[in-house]
């Protein structure tokens, strides 16, 4: 029974080790063509186009960026746990487990051809994991098979050693060549990601360079502009788009007196505008952190559509990516005069590929699932009723105007602080109408007015902070903002499907 285990063991390791080789040589391969080929990241695709809703926003909530490595992680397993299985049915069966491993990898081939982007050699990366899986697994199978015959053991006892070595050799170079040819493609991917020679195009107007921000003098409270590196990243993709500019461009189509198509040098020779926007994400909770502020240098989105000519019936700009995702933004918040645009820059660099490289829309006041679509290849004008999107699609807002909203940065919630004095201090906005008033409430007292920090504009958060001598026991702090118009953060909770989060901050510290 015990010698029964051991062997069971062993050809499930070699199942492990086929499906292994397979997935990640195949990785490999796909870093070299089209990243997201790859048959386990292709997989964890069909898994996110498969989610419900409300599944997929808990799992932005709860897991935040840990979402997507988690649902690699998990499909890595459960790839792992079948291919064990399979290894233990080829002891007995070798061909049934084979065709086995094949049907696997073949699975994971349909999840390729689904991806939206498909081409024929996007099919490459799965075809080396067909030949190697089973490859793999035969070999492997026959090897521990024939070290464990009667006659190697019985008749030549030095020859069964020296099977079995080399057995635990070719153990061993398999685990390697895997480890080696999974770390090799993330590195490809991200040496193929750099866009250190690409210089950001000049700017006609460059605005004056952004005051200091109440970081420098309170600490805790969240940078007046996101660094492009800490910039929340939220999107579908999990193989980040690798797009040559010199082979992209973005088209102007559908309802349009003239369709154009702009190279990416064209966008570039063109005015290039730079403007101040906090984007937010509908999926942000109050208080949460899927929000970021920079300065985004780019091409009025307004000048591209009225140089295609914008047609009458059109209420929908519907963007498409080099994928073929899509995003609908209603067409009036491109006309109605404020600084959409399309994104070339970030804070002073090229766009970075997870942001967007290389052009994504900027639309203030929206949130990102209508405004801000990344890697747009494509401007559509259509109508609401003639066309529909992919978030829309999965049931949330048409239209969905960030709802202003603040967050205390410091202290933490929950944290542990010495009495005396200190401050409290977030951020806060309400974007396209502007911050006009910060209030603190400390243990269900009055609103206090907070101090604010530099402005930037209505489209661009504000810092803002409130000192406190901090008693020792526990205590309930609050914030809400006011806007230029005078309207008050709502203190009604709402989750943020379907068209974003409202409420107000309360998080309790303990002074000591
Ligand atoms: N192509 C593409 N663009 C996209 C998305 C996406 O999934 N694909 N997600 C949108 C969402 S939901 C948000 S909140 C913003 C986030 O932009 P960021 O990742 O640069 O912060 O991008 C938007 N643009
Ligand atoms: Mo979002």
């Amino acid at each position: 029974m015990r010698r029964l285990d051991r062997h069971t063991f062993a050809h499930a390791a070699v199942g492990v080790l086929a499906g292994v080789t397979g997935m990640s040589v195949a990785h490999l391969t796909a870093a070299l063509l089209t990243p997201a080929s790859s048959p386990a990241l292709a997989v964890s695709t069909a898994v996110i186009d498969a989610t419900p809703t409300p599944v997929k926003e808990w799992a932005v909530r709860e897991l935040g960026s840990a979402d997507k490595p988690i649902l690699i992680g998990s499909v890595l397993l459960v790839t792992i746990a079948f291919a064990a299985a399979i290894g233990v049915v080829a002891r007995r069966r070798l061909w049934l487990g084979a065709g086995l491993i094949a049907g696997l990898v073949l699975l994971a081939g349909a999840a390729v051809v689904r991806l939206p982007f498909f081409r024929v050699t996007d099919l490459v990366p799965t075809l080396v994991a067909l030949v190697l899986g089973p490859a793999v697994l035969v070999l492997l199978t026959r090897a521990l098979t024939a070290e464990r015959t009667p006659a190697h053991r019985q008749d030549a006892p030095s020859e069964g050693a020296a099977t079995r070595r080399s057995v635990l050799i070719g153990f061993g170079a398999l685990a390697l060549v895997s480890a080696a040819a999974a770390t090799g493609g993330q590195l490809i991917v991200r040496g193929r990601t750099a866009l250190a020679d690409i210089m950001l195009p000049r700017v006609r107007d460059p605005l004056p360079a952004l005051p200091a921000g109440l970081e420098e003098t309170h600490q805790g409270i969240s940078r007046f502009v996101t660094r492009n590196r800490d910039f929340y990243r939220v999107d579908t993709k999990l193989a980040v788009p690798i797009v040559d500019q010199n082979s992209w461009s973005l088209t102007i189509d559908g309802d349009v007196e003239r369709e154009l198509t702009f190279s990416y040098d064209d966008l570039r020779q063109r005015e290039n505008v730079e403007h101040d926007i906090t984007l937010t994400c509908v999926s942000n909770e109050v208080g949460g952190k899927l929000v970021g502020a920079a300065r985004w240098t780019g091409v009025p989105l307004q000048d591209l559509l009225e140089e295609a000519g914008v047609g009458k019936d059109a209420d929908q700009i519907l963007s498409t990516d080099v994928e073929g995702f899509t995003i609908s933004t209603p067409l009036e918040a491109a006309l109605d005069g404020r600084n959409a645009m399309v994104a070339l820059g970030m804070n002073g660099e090229v766009l970075p590929r997870k942001h967007g490289f290389p052009a994504r829309l900027v639309v203030p006041g929206l949130y990102g699932y209508v405004g801000a679509t990344k890697w747009v290849t494509r401007l559509t004008l259509t109508r609401y009723d003639k066309a529909t999107a992919y978030w829309t699609d999965r049931d949330w807002a048409i239209d969905a105007p960030i709802k202003l909203s603040s967050r205390i940065d410091t202290p933490r919630p929950l944290s542990n602080i010495s009495a005396g004095r200190t401050v409290i201090g977030g951020v806060a906005w309400a974007q396209h109408h502007g911050v006009a008033k910060v209030d603190v409430r400390i243990d269900g007292g009055r609103w206090q007015p907070a101090e604010l920090g530099p402005d930037a504009g209505i489209d661009y958060w504000r810092q803002w902070f409130l000192p406190w001598d901090a008693e020792p026991g526990s205590h309930q702090l609050a914030v809400r903002v006011t806007d230029r118009d005078g309207t008050v953060q709502s203190d009604e909770r709402a989750t943020p499907f379907p068209d974003g989060s409202s409420g107000i901050q309360e998080i309790v510290v303990t002074v000591a």
